[in-house]
């Protein structure tokens, strides 16, 4: 490997570009302005040598999984996200609103089903409070003590909370004892002002997204994070993102894993933007983990991007795709992905890794090892 990583450093011309991945091949925190030069003038195969570089150095030739299901509770939302095909109103065709006896029957069809988390979030729903969710959690854990309930965006725990009438720690403490586990990383868009005054200025501000999560790490639940790319965003505006997000990890070290999603355009009111090629995706994976110095993991999420990118994307900084699915998320069907019933068997999932030449690891939410594939 060594002799490989010299191999490529001596070819490298530009000599901002080869002080740089020195400084990454030596362990080196890289400034937000050498972020933005990697982005602008790297060639994919040198981020590409970098990002695996790390990811290898961290995590051999293993690849990380799940297996979970979701629960979507409604796409009832107060809120009217750009980007969003998901979002229905009251009474508007399309609208679902399952209710409690409804969301405890889907538990119940995993009875006996190895599923180790179950990944629940939704629209904003103006008449949902934090005892309601709170309730349902509970109700959850009665069903299936041992499953890890991995629940509710930043931007729909600040809502139930506020409707609840806590304070951001009161309110987490109290989901905690309902039985919440830990947060996923929805919500965070595009933090830049710039941006997100342009796709989603209704919803949670980016300081509440930050606050909400700082707040869990600090009361002991850990958190995911994400960015959505492939729209109206420069490079400068995700790298302004991974800045905030690596500053966060360095005061707490909660997050658990990253996962860059990127814009799926079909049946929302940006559809004439389009799409970015497989190539960005490949980039913005790699420059997320050079970038993120401090997050151990980086999550491909296969269902937003589809199975074959996902393989390559093991090659370009990640080392985690997620989970088994079972066709039980709408978010990404509604905006054009091509799998419109997303599931994955594990025999699948392990297929996929070990296609590519690495090591399946199935992992619980928190990354503890239950099986490795070798
Ligand atoms: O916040 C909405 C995104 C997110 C579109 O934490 C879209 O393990 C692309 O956060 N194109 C919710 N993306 C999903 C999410 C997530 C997914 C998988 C794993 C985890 C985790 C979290 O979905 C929203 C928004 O950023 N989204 N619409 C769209 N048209
Ligand atoms: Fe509501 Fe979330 Fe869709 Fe925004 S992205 S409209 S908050 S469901």
């Amino acid at each position: 490997m060594f002799t490989h990583i010299q191999y490529i450093l001596d070819s490298i011309k530009d000599s901002e570009l080869k002080r740089i991945s020195q400084k990454v091949i030596d362990s080196q925190r890289i400034t937000p302005e050498e972020g933005l030069l990697l982005f602008e003038k790297a060639e994919l195969g040198l981020l590409g040598t970098l990002a695996n570089y790390i990811r290898e150095k961290r995590h051999g030739n293993y690849v990380y999984f799940n297996r979970n299901f979701h629960i979507e509770p409604t796409n009832i939302c107060i809120y009217n996200c750009k980007f969003c095909s998901y979002v229905r109103k009251i009474n508007q065709p399309g609208a679902w609103e399952y209710s409690l006896e409804d969301i405890l029957q889907k538990v119940r069809e995993y009875d006996g089903k190895a599923v180790t988390e179950v990944h629940i979030v939704g629209g904003v729903h103006p008449k949902r409070d934090l005892h309601y969710y709170g309730n349902m959690l509970q109700d959850i854990k009665k069903i299936r003590p041992d499953l890890h309930i991995k629940a509710f965006t930043a931007v729909e725990l600040e809502f139930m909370i506020k409707k609840s009438k806590f304070t951001l720690a009161e309110g987490l403490r109290k989901l905690k004892e309902y039985g919440l586990d830990s947060i996923p990383g929805g919500g965070a868009e595009i933090f830049h002002p710039d941006i997100r005054s342009q796709i989603c200025d209704e919803k949670s501000s980016t300081n509440m997204w930050l606050e909400i999560h700082e707040t869990a790490h600090k009361e002991g639940i850990p958190s995911n994070a994400t960015i959505l790319y492939g729209h109206i965003e420069n490079y400068e505006h995700r790298i302004d993102h991974l800045e905030r997000l690596r500053q966060l990890q360095d005061r707490t070290g909660g997050f658990n894993t990253f996962i860059p999603l990127k814009y799926r355009s079909a049946n929302n009111t940006m559809t004439e933007i389009g799409e970015v090629p497989a190539i960005e995706d490949l980039r913005n994976y790699a420059v997320s983990r050079i970038y993120l110095d401090n997050f151990s993991h980086i999550k491909a999420y296969w269902v937003g991007i589809g199975k074959q990118i996902a393989q390559l994307a093991l090659a370009y900084g990640v080392d985690d795709i997620d989970g088994t699915i079972d066709d039980s998320t709408k978010i990404y069907s509604m905006a054009g992905a091509e799998d419109k019933n997303p599931t994955l068997s594990t025999e699948n999932l392990v297929q996929l890794i070990k296609q590519v030449g690495r090591i399946p690891v199935e992992r619980d939410t928190l990354y503890n090892v239950v099986k490795k594939y070798e």
